[in-house]
């Protein structure tokens, strides 16, 4: 979504928001890349590019409702992991999102999963979605 526009970091990275949802079970969120994309088959914290005159939330908040229909009442900021590909590099600025109203559906035909967090470790995932693992379990946000 939002076509070629994405806001670019001062160092020229692109500006990628996630967002870490977890249910009523303490389960987090994961959704999968689907086919034709980069990193197709990837299991994802749900998120996408910031829009120019965006900031993050509001670009966190707009990915989540068209990719997932929800809506973002609380979000904190987790970790923002810097990545290189061979063509480009992101950071990936991590959100925590405390409450959200809505029920998470797949709007765009993308497969989601619930996560026991003991379990998010067994997903493949993006490279830079890695950390984010990590930085739940250390500080044992989920557990
Ligand atoms: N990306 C990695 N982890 C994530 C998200 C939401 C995105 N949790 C990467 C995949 C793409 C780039 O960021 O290389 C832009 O994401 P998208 O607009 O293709 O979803
Ligand atoms: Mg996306």
């Amino acid at each position: 979504m939002g076509g070629d526009r994405h806001r670019l970091a001062a160092d020229g990275a692109i500006h990628v928001v996630a967002g870490v949802l977890s249910d009523a079970r303490g389960r987090i969120l994961l959704a999968r890349r689907t086919a034709g994309r980069d990193l197709a088959g990837a299991w994802e914290f749900p998120g996408g590019k910031v829009e120019p005159g965006e900031t993050p939330l509001q670009a966190l908040d707009r990915e989540l409702h068209e990719e997932l229909g929800i809506r973002i009442d609380r979000a904190e900021p987790l970790i923002a992991v810097p990545q290189a590909y061979p063509d480009k590099r992101i950071v990936l600025d991590v959100y925590r999102v405390g409450s959200f109203t809505g029920k998470a559906q797949g709007l765009e035909k993308q497969a989601l999963a619930w996560a026991p967090p003991d379990k998010l470790a067994t997903y493949p995932m993006p490279p830079a979605d890695r950390p984010v693992v990590a930085a739940l379990t250390q500080a044992s946000l989920c557990l």
